[in-house]
This record gives structure tokens, sequence and C-alpha cells, in this order.
């Protein structure tokens, strides 16, 4: 083999493989010369999978740049990729090449990938969402572009101990990241702070404050069984050379000639900063202004660019779409404005014009606490031009409002509820033409805030507004934006989430995936998930039934051994294996997903099962493991409490000897996509079971539905439309509808409510200390009283109670029968075709973007 040539063409043979991984293990090296372990391998392997895709993603810029197609340009504060490589070498189509090559040089593919750090730039769904979107729009040849930052740390790493968990900093850049091409030539100045100057002719310029650069770092995104490989282009922050103070320096204050530096870096540290000091804040808006600045001036060079001598801002939205995940990219508004009008001499018209014809938004939460509003002087502070542009698109919306055929005496109602600022006097121009105002004006001790409401500016801005699910999308327009959906009703649209197939079937579950293939006759389904539905002829084929328990039974016993690895617990693979897991739970308002619920039953099901003789025991449950995975915040006490709840319990059940196999519960620490990876594909019972009407989509009951899982849920989010798509009988449907929450808590502030005995005896249970020691009132609490948010039960686990623990009994009797259970199984494949995000994408491409597909020749 000549092993320098063999590093220069990347063949797609096994043979070239492994000479181009030599190659790279003998010329890159990123270790001590005499060790090939599997780490080593894995940096050897991610070196050479990325020559295949550098070269793709060459071939499709310059196709792209070339034919000067419409982008859409996905701006997100969070992408959680996960691992790349087993996802890069299978979309390629060259995994077994890539285990071929590694087997000849002494390793195993399989445990060569467990060796890449996972890329967290994310919370959870609404991160991993983004991920997912990323795939759909390189497999389906569109053109885009994600847009991100590069945190230094992502979330964070956690343990669990007898204490409950403990947060560990996740350094995943540590040892370098072979999957980024830093863009050392891709730069843009950021600004914060300063002030603004006028012009004698009117023209505004913002000046002075601290200037800091936005490097781009980019990730390389492969599409499957396509050429086309897209880029996720993250920011990371630091200062022009020059500003590093020097002559502080060799004054020996080196603290301060470092000062600018750090204060640049810091901000591309941490995702999500605590902001619960005005530090933190300061820091996450620094974040996002960053994001928002660097992109959009990193879209406009290009759009010129690529538009040569036909150069025309007149062309610019039919160019250049962008889509804000949340409100968290909002600032891109005002940006857009501010180059327009600022920089390229535009007048306020038109440049209003161009934006609203770019942007839109997609709005992932309906709880109004949950909304990001802006303390005005804050903003004021670091981005004093934007402050003016938001006071403008303030005003002509307001005019607007006057203009539109409100009912006079309905107006100024209207108008402070919907205009972009919160407690802010109104503008002097309007004055004249609302009727009364209850403004801040009106009384001058008036101590509420000044606040900028983000997702106002984004209803406001964007020419499509879409929530996730058919019941989120409901909820946005007759709740959450009524006024708005009144006012511009063709504004609003449903985009039901998806997940990509890739990822979330294919490659985590080789198992499952072969026995489709098998009786679909081809792979077809992994880019067509439309396929999936024939199974539903299939689903009483008994040789199908076998090879589908057969499977399922494999991505068991796969996770018990990752178990017994983690916690050292060992479960019997013949048990049911029911999950919850969730991303993040960072705020109050997650208590929403209710994992308190899952731990109460479980506490329930132990009592009475302790209460039972061991024949009782065995005639009514079924053997059963409960999982939970999910992180919290660390400093959201009652999320904490929960975690240790659930240790204390199966400290106590998992060593019971009455119970033995009947019942486990296990948390599987360190919850992130890769823990995901191993833990949905074995699960068959998933927990979603939200208070109704609070979880906007969830995307985990998706993936879980798709690798066979059964669901016991709440019609609520996507929950609603998988059980239209996977049919009742294949859904353990319990809990309060979503129309029904509002009077309910009504009636239990007026202390109407009487819980059910059940409940109480579970709740006693604990305070008997039949879990240990550990003080739990401040938890229970939450669930007594009548009052109001944060007491009385706001998420309604005391009234949903009974109805869940004799949901989860006909569970247990369904489980029984094998047969029966494997048919639900395979009903939940053979639904979820629609949950797929190429279908996601299609539809956002088709009907907010307005792009269409461009495949590389
Ligand atoms: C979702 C968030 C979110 N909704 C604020 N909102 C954040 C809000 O760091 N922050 O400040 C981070 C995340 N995340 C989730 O989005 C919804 O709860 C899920 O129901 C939904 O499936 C997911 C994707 O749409």
């Amino acid at each position: 083999m000549n092993f320098v040539t063999a590093g220069c063409l990347a063949g797609e043979d096994a043979a070239s493989i492994a000479a181009n991984l030599k190659y790279h293990v003998d010329y890159k090296p990123l270790f001590y010369p005499l060790k090939f372990e599997s780490k080593q391998a894995y940096y050897a392997a991610a070196q050479s999978v990325r020559d295949h895709l550098v070269k793709r993603w060459n071939e499709t810029f310059v196709h792209f740049q070339k034919q000067h197609p419409k982008h859409i340009h996905y701006l997100s504060m969070e992408f959680l990729q996960g691992r790349a490589l087993t996802n890069a070498i299978g979309n390629m189509g060259l995994t077994d090449s890539y285990a071929q090559a590694l087997k000849k040089l002494g390793h195993d593919l399989e445990k060569v990938a467990i060796q890449e750090p996972d890329a967290a730039l994310g919370n959870g769904g609404l991160g991993r969402l983004a991920s997912c979107f990323l795939d759909s729009l390189a497999t389906l040849n569109y053109p885009a572009w994600g847009y991100g930052l590069r945190y230094k740390y992502g979330l964070f790493r956690q343990q669990i101990t007898n204490e409950g968990q403990q947060e560990w900093p996740e350094s995943w850049l540590e040892a370098g990241n072979p999957w980024e091409i830093p863009r050392f030539d891709v730069w843009y100045p950021i600004k914060f702070f300063g002030r603004v100057i006028s012009s004698k002719s009117g023209k505004k310029k913002w000046v002075g404050g601290e200037d800091i650069r936005a490097v781009a770092y980019d990730l390389p995104i492969p599409g499957y069984k396509t050429k086309n490989t897209i880029s996720l282009r993250l920011w990371s922050t630091t200062v022009a050379a020059e500003d590093f103070d020097l002559v502080s320096f060799n004054a020996g204050e080196h603290d301060k000639a470092g000062r600018a530096i750090y204060s640049a870096e810091r901000i591309c540290n941490i995702l999500y900063p605590g902001d619960a000091t005005p530090e933190g804040k300061l820091l996450r808006l620094k974040q996002q202004y960053t994001l928002c600045s660097a992109s959009i001036q990193d879209m406009i060079a290009r759009f010129k660019e690529r538009s040569g001598s036909g150069f025309s801002w007149s062309k610019f939205s039919s160019k250049v779409a962008i889509q804000m995940n949340d409100t968290h990219p909002t600032l891109c508004v005002p940006e857009l404005m501010r180059i327009l009008v600022d920089i390229e001499g535009l007048a306020w018209e038109e440049a209003w014009k161009i934006t609203q014809a770019t942007v839109a938004y997609t709005n992932h939460t309906v709880l109004p606490e949950a909304l990001e509003k802006w303390p005005l002087d804050l903003m004021q502070k670091l981005l004093p031009r934007h402050i003016e542009i938001i006071h403008r698109i303030d005003e002509e919306f307001i005019k607007t409002l006057i203009t539109s055929g409100i009912d006079k005496g309905e107006i100024e109602k209207k108008i402070l509820s919907m205009r972009v600022f919160e407690n802010v006097a109104l503008p002097e121009s309007v004055k004249s033409s609302v009727p009364h105002q209850h403004g801040k004006d009106d009384d001058e001790f008036n101590p509420a805030p000044e606040l900028v409401r983000m997702a106002n500016l984004c209803v406001i801005a964007g020419h499509k507004v879409n929530g996730v699910a058919a019941i989120h999308s409901e909820i946005v327009k007759d709740e959450v934006f009524n006024d708005f959906y009144k006012l511009w009703p063709e504004k609003f649209q449903n985009k039901t989430n998806g997940v990509t197939p890739r990822r979330w079937m294919r490659f985590c579950n080789p198992e499952l995936s072969k026995v489709i293939t098998k009786y679909l006759g081809s792979e077809e389904w992994v880019a067509k998930t439309d396929q999936l539905a024939r199974l539903k002829d299939m689903v009483d084929n008994k040789e199908l039934i076998k090879d589908w328990a057969a499977a399922k039974r494999a991505c068991k016993s796969k996770l018990a051994a990752y178990i017994k690895e983690q916690t050292g617990l060992v479960i019997s693979p013949d048990s049911l294996f029911d999950t919850q897991a969730s991303g993040f739970i960072v705020k109050r308002i997650h208590e929403y997903k209710r994992q308190l619920l899952n731990i109460l039953g479980c506490i329930y099901r132990y009592k009475k099962m302790k209460e039972m003789s061991p024949k009782e025991r065995k005639a009514k449950y079924v053997n059963r493991v409960t999982l939970f995975g999910g992180k919290a915040f660390a400093t959201y006490w009652n999320a904490k409490r929960i975690v240790k709840l659930i240790t204390d319990v199966g400290n106590t059940v998992n060593k019971d000897p009455d119970i033995g196999d009947l019942m486990k519960v296990i948390i599987v620490p360190d919850y992130n996509v890769s823990v995901a990876e191993i833990l949905i594909p074995g699960s068959e019972l998933s927990e979603q079971i939200s208070t109704a009407g609070m979880e906007a989509s969830g995307t985990s009951n998706m993936k879980f539905s798709m690798n066979g899982a059964v669901l016991i849920g709440t019609l609520d989010g996507a929950n609603v439309e998988i059980r239209e798509e996977v049919g009742e009988d294949n859904f353990f449907l319990f809990g309060a509808f979503a129309h029904e929450v509002a009077n309910l808590r009504k009636e239990r502030a007026e202390g109407k409510f009487e819980p059910d005995p059940r409940f109480i005896e579970a709740m006693d249970f604990i305070k008997s200390g039949a879990f240990g020691g550990y003080d739990y009132t401040p938890l229970l609490s939450t669930l007594e009283g009548n009052s109001g948010f944060g007491q009385g039960d706001y998420f309604l686990v005391g009234k949903d109670f009974p109805d869940y623990i004799e949901c989860q009994e006909k569970v247990d009797e369904a489980y029984r029968d094998k047969e029966r259970w494997t048919k639900m199984s395979i009903m939940n494949v053979a639904g979820s075709p629609k949950f797929s995000s190429d279908r996601t994408i299609h539809e956002y491409a088709n009907e907010i973007w307005g792009i269409k597909p461009l495949p590389v020749p």
C-alpha cells in the first residue's frame, strides 16, 4: 500500500480506506505513536471520513454558488448533533467499507464509534429538532445553511449518586473536533454597547463600544444517498490581534491586557448561561446578538457574491429565507433592518418589506411565562441602535392597528397587549389616536419593568408563524397569539415536527431495520417512510411477529448490558421496559412533563405489591423496569428533588427481595443523544404523560413509536397525531383533555377538588419514610393546597393519578399477551411515516420558504 497517495485520494472501498486510515494515523498523529487503540482509530477514522465529506461539501457549495437558488437559513441557539461518525458513513453509504477497513487494522467499528464525544450544543427537543432538520434538508437536496454558536462547553455531564444529581462540565472540544472546518477566512465584526450618532441628513451610525469578531467553524452535514452536503456554520467569538493590550501586558498588568479577549471569548463559553443574574442576562443577550449579526452579515455577503452584476436588493427575499427557531434569534429582525437602512442606505419602507418577506418564526411553547421578554434598559445599553429600530417597528405597528378597523372601545387594550413593548409609554405620534391610555404615564409609581416582547416582534415581523404540532398550532391561534391571528390569519400555519429516520431508526436500530427491510423487500423506507405503512397489511404474519419480537429483544439485551455497565444494576430482558426520557428540565414550568406522576405511580404499585402475597403479586403485575432519563437545571431545586426521589425509590425497590424482577426503577445517567440511541430502541412502553395542552409537540414520542414502543400518554402535543396514525387500540390513553385544564385548575383553586385516596396513599407512603429520611415536604407541597401556580398542583398530577394507574393496569394486561403486544409494536412503526422530518421539511420548503431541491449532479 502506498500510504501517501492513499492519503491523497480517499477511495470508497475497504482497501483504500484502510490505507487512508493508516495515512491519517501516521501523518496526522494526535497521539503517542506507539499506540493504536480505539481512541486513535476513532480520530483517524474521523479524519478520513472528513476527507470524503469535504469533497462533497465543496462540490455542493460550488454548485449552489453557480446556480444561485433561494436558500433557507435556519437560525438556532441550539443544535443537538450527537455523534457524527456512524451518521456520516451511514449517509454516504460507506459503513461496510469503514467497518471492513477498521477490521483490517484490528478494530471494531462499534467500539471505535463510541469514542466520539457527544456534541450537546442544546438542551433538548428544540435543539435536536434543528439537527434533524439539517439531516432532512441535506437528504432532500435543499439549498440550506444552519447557523448556531460554537459553545466550548455543551450541556453538563450528569452523575447520579445517592444524593441525586451532580453536574460536571462537558468539554467536548478538549481533544479537538475533527468534524469542524475552522474558517479563519470567514469572520465578521460584532459591536456591543456604544452610542448612536446622527448625520445632518438624518443618517444613523452606531459607534464606540466593544468590538469583537465572530469566526466561522463549519460542520459539513451529509445527506442520505445523495452527494449534497450542506453546512452547519457555528460562530465562535474572539477579538482582532491588535486588540491585545500590549502596553498593559508589558507594564505587568497581565489581567488587564487580556480583558478584551476574555470578554469576547466567554460569549461562546457555555450553552445557556444561567440568566437569573443581570450578568447572566447580558451574556445570553450577547450570545443571541452574535448569532444574529454574524449570520445576517454572512447571508448578505454571499447573496452579493452570488448575484454578481445582477445584484439588486429587490431580489433579496427571493433568494434568502430565514427561519427563527423560537424567539432566541429575534434580533435578526432589527439587525437586518439596521444593515439595510444604516449601512446600505435603503429607505425604511423598502427595508421593512424585504425583512418581512425574508423572516419567519416557529413558536415552540405556549406557556406565557416561557415567552422571552428582555428588560428594555439592558437592551438599550447593549444595542442602542436596535432599540431605536424596535421603537420604530412598534410605532408603525400601533399605527397599523389603529387603522385596522378594531373597535374603538377595544383599541387601547389591543395595543397594549399586542405591541412590542410592555409597560412603556406610547409613542407621541399615536397618543392622540388612542381614546384613553392607562399607560405608564398614569401611574408614576408603577414598578412594572419595561420589557421588549420578543415573540410579539417575531409575529409582527415574520411573514409566517408556525406551531409544531396540530393541537399546539390551534392553541397558538386561539390563545397565545389570538389577537394577531384575527389581524393576520394568513400568517399562521402548523408544521408538525418530525425526526430523521436515518439516525432514529436505520442507524440506532439495525436490528429492527433489518426486519423491516426483509419484509418490505428493500431499504427504500429509510428515505421514503411512506413505505412503512405497508407493514399494516402484514401485521398478522406469524414469521414477521417472530422476527420482530426477536429484534426488539436484541435491542433490550443491548440496553440491559448498557445499564449494567453504567449503574451495575442487572435487569432481565424478559421484563417490560418502560421509559420516560426527555431533555433538559430548565424551569419550574417544565414540571409539566410530570416525571412525578410516573414515580408516584411506581410508589403506589410498590406499596400494593408489598401488601399482597407473592402469588397475588405475580398474578396482577408483569415484571417491569421503569427507566428515567433527563437532566435538571443545576439551580432548579424541585426538578432535582424529583431526581433524588427517583434515586431513593430505586435504592429501596431494586434491593427488595420480596419484589425481585417484578419492579426495578432506574435513572439512566447522563441522558443525551447517544444514550437515547440505545434507550429508545430498547424500550417497549414510552411515557408521554405531560399535562394536556402544555407540551408543544414532543419529539421523543415519535422516536419511541417508530422504534416499536407503545405510548402511554395524554392527548397532548404530537401524541394526538401519533394516536391517529397508529390507531386507538395501539395507544394507551389517559388523563384530562387540554380544553378541560383551565376549569380543573379553577375548581382546584376554589377548593372543590377531592383527591383520590390512592393518590393520598402514595404521598403518605413517601412521608412515612419508606424511601429514607430525606425531607420531601417542599416537593410534595406543590401537589397540595388550593391556590395558584407553584402550589395547588398546577400540573394536575393528583387529578390524573387514578386514571394513570388504571391505564397502567391495562398495560400489564396487554403485555401478558406477547403476540398482541408485538402487533401493537408493529402498528406503531407502520403508523410512523408522518413523523419523518423529511415530511416536515417538505412542508416548510413549499409553504413557508419557497425553496426547491437542487441535487448536485
Ligand atoms: C421547546 C423550548 C425552549 N419549547 C427556551 N421551548 C429555551 C425554550 O434555552 N432556552 O431558553 C430552550 C428551549 N423547547 C420544545 O421544543 C418543546 O417543549 C417540545 O414540546 C417540542 O417538541 C420541541 C421542538 O419543537
